[in-house]
């Protein structure tokens, strides 16, 4: 059956990109339905060479649509997204507002589909940075049971959206031309400098993202047991997140191990040879689908440990593809159904 499909935040960073993937993969909807705030209804999309036009989000704008794929920000979603599931529409939200609520699965494809079986209506896409680590983490899990895992990340300011795109655009300009850089969305110039502040401060002096990489990980691997402690670094690039992973194993892995289990494990791509040169980057990773992994080498201070370097491009396997991915999975196994549409009300 073909389904309708809608975006909301069509307009934005990753609703841009969750077009561009639902026409790549010929995502099989009969209608498909853009919606973002009132400054942008009326504008058009392009979908396939055809223009559609964004219409302005509304609590009753959910009515005989059948999916939604939400990327509007929090609050935005945890104000319709209910009212979605009342109209009988399952959304994949990729904001955080619904990660951490028991009744969501937080699903990545690759490491955890069978959550889907038991989702409510709204079902949650994790944050860009914990996607392409538990892509890595997983198949060496299943291997050798990761302990602890201490991440240091150097995230492009695509994940804070289009207006810091814009923001470290102008600013590489501005300062070419000796001119002060305007700073608007950071609390520091981006430009030329490295942030280690993404999101707000928590109680524990910690960043909120860090504290997402912590706990969403938890969730998803399904193991109270993982050990987490992360660092978040905001860096002058576009696309693509990196990612250092320094992993304590209860089994011994050797490198050589951990590159030939990384190399059959699903999205992955191993991009690593030294000899060569060959590591993956941001450039590398920008506008692919695939988690690379490179720089995997054995910890040498530990008995079981690894270090790696994880890289994906932040819109695509860290936003809208995981999201596609969730809606096909739904497809595929005839989940597409809303139990209780009062579940969230
Ligand atoms: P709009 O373009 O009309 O502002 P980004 O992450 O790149 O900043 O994009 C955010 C997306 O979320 C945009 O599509 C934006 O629409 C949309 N959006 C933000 N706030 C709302 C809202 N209150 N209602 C509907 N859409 C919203
Ligand atoms: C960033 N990870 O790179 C953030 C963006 O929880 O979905 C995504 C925030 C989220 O700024």
């Amino acid at each position: 059956k073909k389904v309708v499909v809608a975006v909301v935040g069509a307009t934005g960073a990753v609703g841009r990109e969750m077009l561009k993937i639902l026409e790549e993969r010929d995502f099989p909807f009969s209608q498909l339905v853009p919606l973002a705030s009132a400054r942008s209804a009326g504008n058009s999309i392009e979908y396939k060479g055809k223009k559609i036009v964004v219409k302005e989000l509304k609590e009753d704008s959910f009515k005989g649509i059948d999916l939604a794929l939400f990327s509007a920000g929090g609050s935005t979603s945890e104000k319709y997204a209910p009212h979605a599931v009342k109209a009988g529409c399952v959304v994949v939200d990729n904001s955080s507002a619904w990660r951490m609520d028991k009744r969501c699965p937080l699903v990545v494809p690759e490491v955890n589909p069978e959550a889907l079986k038991n989702h409510q209506g709204i079902i949650a896409n994790p944050n860009c940075s914990t996607i392409q680590m538990v892509v890595a983490l997983k198949p060496l899990h299943d291997a050798a049971k990761i302990k602890r895992v201490i991440v240091s990340t150097y995230q492009a300011v695509s994940g804070t959206g289009q207006k810091a795109i814009t923001e470290l655009d102008t600013q590489v300009r501005q300062m070419f031309n000796l001119q002060a850089p305007d700073v608007k969305v950071y609390p520091y110039q981006i430009a030329f400098n490295c942030l280690p502040q993404i999101d707000v401060f928590m109680p524990n002096d910690y960043t909120k993202e860090e504290m997402k990489m912590v706990d969403e990980t938890v969730k998803i691997m399904n193991d109270p047991n993982i050990k987490v402690t992360a660092t978040a670094v905001r860096v002058p690039v576009f696309y693509g997140h990196s990612e250092s992973l320094n992993i304590e194993t209860e089994k011994k892995l050797t490198s050589k191990e951990a590159r030939a289990i990384l190399s059959k494990a699903p999205g992955i791509q191993v991009f690593d040879n030294p000899s060569e040169k060959m590591y993956p980057m941001a450039i590398t990773a920008a506008g692919e689908n695939e988690v690379f992994v490179g720089r995997i080498r054995e910890d040498e201070t530990i008995a079981n440990g690894l270090n790696m370097w994880v890289v994906a491009d932040n819109i695509r396997k860290g936003a809208a593809l995981n999201a596609v991915q969730i809606a096909e999975r739904l497809l595929k196994d005839n989940l597409l159904k809303v139990k209780d549409p009062n579940a969230f009300m």
